[in-house]
């Protein structure tokens, strides 16, 4: 059996999006070595001027995930796990692109409420956190126009090599370029027909039939339930018609029926259990929305989920040289 690796290395990427918390208390165990490799340098200043349409903020996030990326490669260089605090999903860019620069031979498993496989032409929103895997995807290369200052991202991510948990909000053109490329996918409904542990065994399996691979695990916060973690930016949105009459309008809504934490938990306990995790992004938790018990509510999810993929064991590990005491 594989020794998991207990030595983890944290890097801190907020972009604009506020303040996260790291340090001890992720630390699940006393053998745990946790080192915080501190924040990435945020990039400020327009990247290029050739700025491409419909990506907003493109410079400074161009400039931030190629700084991400060489912090990532720094600790998996020196053998630690990985754990990446966003900030939106837009930093994976980097922290998977670096993966894929210390080892070709990765499978992604990505946690969220959206797929976040829009390129820039089917992109709505213009929002670059929804473009992340389309971005390292191999296959789609020649959907997007040059994306100037990302040249580093030289190994690809195939999307045979990602698998998605969760799915519970995807737009129409995402719909369609799953469909063409075989993405494989694992929406609400098939963890309510199966359960998540089938699921997650099913994804391991379908992405490394061979286990072999180092697995990367970006995790959205988003998607788990908004009862669970209410402050984060992207709950899943639909647009819904409604008509009263002969008025009819368009309601952007929140999209409700997430994982629930223990789901969470238990995609995380699983793979940290195949020995083979590397590294975790966690993202899009965004501390100015909602109350200050909000806050501290999704903080307390997202914590769970990272003790998760440090190797904590829900019904506790045995002591070592230790005796009960007597009177
Ligand atoms: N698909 C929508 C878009 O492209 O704007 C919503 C994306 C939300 C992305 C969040 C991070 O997961
Ligand atoms: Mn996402
Ligand atoms: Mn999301
Ligand atoms: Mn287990």
């Amino acid at each position: 059996s594989s020794v998991p690796n207990k030595r983890i290395g944290i890097i801190g990427c907020p972009f604009s999006k506020g303040q996260q918390k790291r340090g001890p208390e992720l630390a699940p165990q006393e053998s745990l070595d946790v080192l915080d490799y501190g924040d990435v340098d945020i990039a400020h200043r327009k990247y290029t001027p050739s700025y491409p349409r419909n990506m907003r903020n493109y410079g400074q996030i161009v400039g931030t995930v190629v700084n991400l990326a060489s912090k990532v490669e720094e600790i998996l260089k020196d053998d630690r796990m990985v754990v990446t605090l966003g900030g939106d999903h837009s930093v994976a860019i980097g922290s998977i692109g670096a993966h894929l620069m210390h080892n070709k031979d990765i499978a992604v498993i990505w946690v969220d409420a959206h797929a976040d496989i829009n390129t820039s032409l089917t992109s709505v929103s213009g929002n670059i956190h929804g473009m992340t895997v389309a971005v390292l995807a191999k296959e789609l290369e020649s959907y997007w126009p040059q994306l100037p200052g990302m040249e580093w991202l030289k190994n690809k991510l195939s999307l045979k090599d990602i698998v998605y948990i969760g799915l519970r909000s995807i737009d129409p053109l995402e719909k369609l370029i799953m469909s063409k490329f075989n993405v494989h996918a694992y929406g609400m409904e098939d963890i309510d027909r199966y359960g998540i542990y089938d699921i997650v065994q099913n994804a391991l399996q379908y992405v490394d039939p061979e286990k072999k691979k180092s697995y990367h695990v970006s995790y959205d916060i988003d998607s788990l339930d908004g009862l669970e973690a209410p402050s984060t930016g992207t709950r899943g949105y639909e647009e819904v018609s409604i008509s009263f009459g002969i008025t009819s309008s368009k309601l952007v809504i929140s999209v409700r029926g997430g994982l629930s934490l223990r789901e969470g938990i238990c995609i995380l306990e699983e793979i940290y259990d195949t020995g083979r995790l590397a590294a975790v992004d966690l993202v899009e938790l965004n501390p100015a929305i909602g109350s200050e018990d909000d806050v501290s509510k999704t903080v307390d999810a997202a914590i769970q989920i990272l003790k998760a993929a440090c190797g904590t064991v829900r019904k506790g590990v045995l002591p070592n040289d230790a005796v009960i005491p007597k009177p």
